[in-house]
């Protein structure tokens, strides 16, 4: 499969593609004739060179904020195989190959299996899900993800009785990944890049594997070709790039919390009342807007996802 490389897009793009999904909204409540008959000539091929993905589902799931811009998407980045800042991924990833790509799910299951991304593509059925990122930096972005119900590839292998957690982990390729070259940033993770979740977490609707945003396939600075995205927890959660994805007995440790037990821990769910321990949480800068908003508790996702900690010591959730 060829992928295309991002075409730049502007403001006014922005706008086509929030009308685009006003659009499909108002086609799906069931008024197709009518939109048809008043929506301008020119209307679509005005915003689908740029969309990738046909036939997405819309989920009930998804946030009806404002879209954060996919330029600011694409170019605010935190992605350390790419680089330490924020414009680095955009730039150093851009010939990184996501063909062909195979992920591996294995461990405490029946019926491991290698899958590749087109199979991927083709076998589960892709949504849009609008849902809120929240860094830990304190700054978060609403993104319209591409993807599909992590539950759906983990019932595939059948888990046995005793996976109790999934871990995650990114590729490995320092010919590719500069930040994984030794001493070239002077500050090197522990590689792979990897990330855990319970495995109820796992299986909750909320949580997608993405291969897409905003209609298109992953752009690489964002985790191409497949990422993981868990709406309630901090970003660092939603791992990049994944090739393996292992069910295990025991609580897996992750990249952040290895490098940094006392800031950072396996459940990271975001929390306004918990500090960091360099800054607060209880506010956040949505990227592209100047004065910072309150921080919701699990990002806004409570009703769904705050019974999963019942009975647990909130200090331990962050
Ligand atoms: N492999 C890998 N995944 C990663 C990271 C990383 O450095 N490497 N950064 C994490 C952090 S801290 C955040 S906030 C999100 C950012 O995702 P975005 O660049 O798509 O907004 O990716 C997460 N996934
Ligand atoms: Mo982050």
């Amino acid at each position: 499969m060829i992928i295309r490389r991002k075409p730049e897009l502007t403001d006014n793009d922005v706008t086509d593609y929030n009308l685009y999904r006003q659009r499909r909204k108002f086609i799906q409540s069931g008024f197709a004739l009518a939109a048809g008959a008043m929506l301008p000539l020119g209307f679509d091929s005005a915003v689908a060179a740029g969309v990738k993905f046909n036939d997405l589902k819309e989920s009930p799931f998804s946030t009806d904020e404002e879209l954060t811009s996919l330029e600011a998407i694409t170019s605010y980045n935190n992605f350390y195989e790419f680089g330490l800042d924020k414009e680095s991924p955009a730039k150093l990833s851009r010939d990184f190959k996501t063909r062909p790509w195979e992920i591996s799910v294995n461990g405490e299951c029946h019926s491991p299996m290698t899958i590749g991304i087109e199979d991927i593509l083709s076998e589960f059925p892709m949504e849009e899900r609008i849902y809120r990122l929240r860094c830990v930096e304190a700054w978060s972005m609403v993104i319209p993800w591409v993807g599909f119900p992590l539950a759906a590839l983990l019932k595939k292998v059948e888990p046995t009785m005793d996976a109790k957690y999934v871990e995650f982990t990114t590729l490995v390729d320092p010919e590719q990944m500069p930040g994984q070259r030794r001493g070239l940033f002077g500050y090197v993770l522990d590689w792979p890049y990897r990330e855990g979740l319970r495995l109820d977490e796992a299986m909750n609707p909320l949580t997608l594997l993405s291969t897409g945003l905003y209609g298109e396939q992953l752009p690489n600075q964002n985790g191409a070709p497949i990422r993981l995205v868990v709406p309630w927890k901090y970003g660092f959660k939603s791992i990049k790039s994944i090739v393996s994805i292992t069910l295990k007995r025991e609580q897996p440790l992750n990249t952040w919390q290895a490098q940094a037990s006392n800031e950072y821990g396996f459940y990271a769910n975001v929390n306004p009342e918990v500090d960091h321990p360099r800054w607060s949480q209880a506010r956040e800068r949505r990227v592209g807007e100047f004065l910072k908003r309150p921080t919701l508790p699990f990002n806004g996702y409570a009703e769904q996802v705050a019974s999963l900690y019942n009975g647990m010591d909130p200090k331990k959730l962050y």
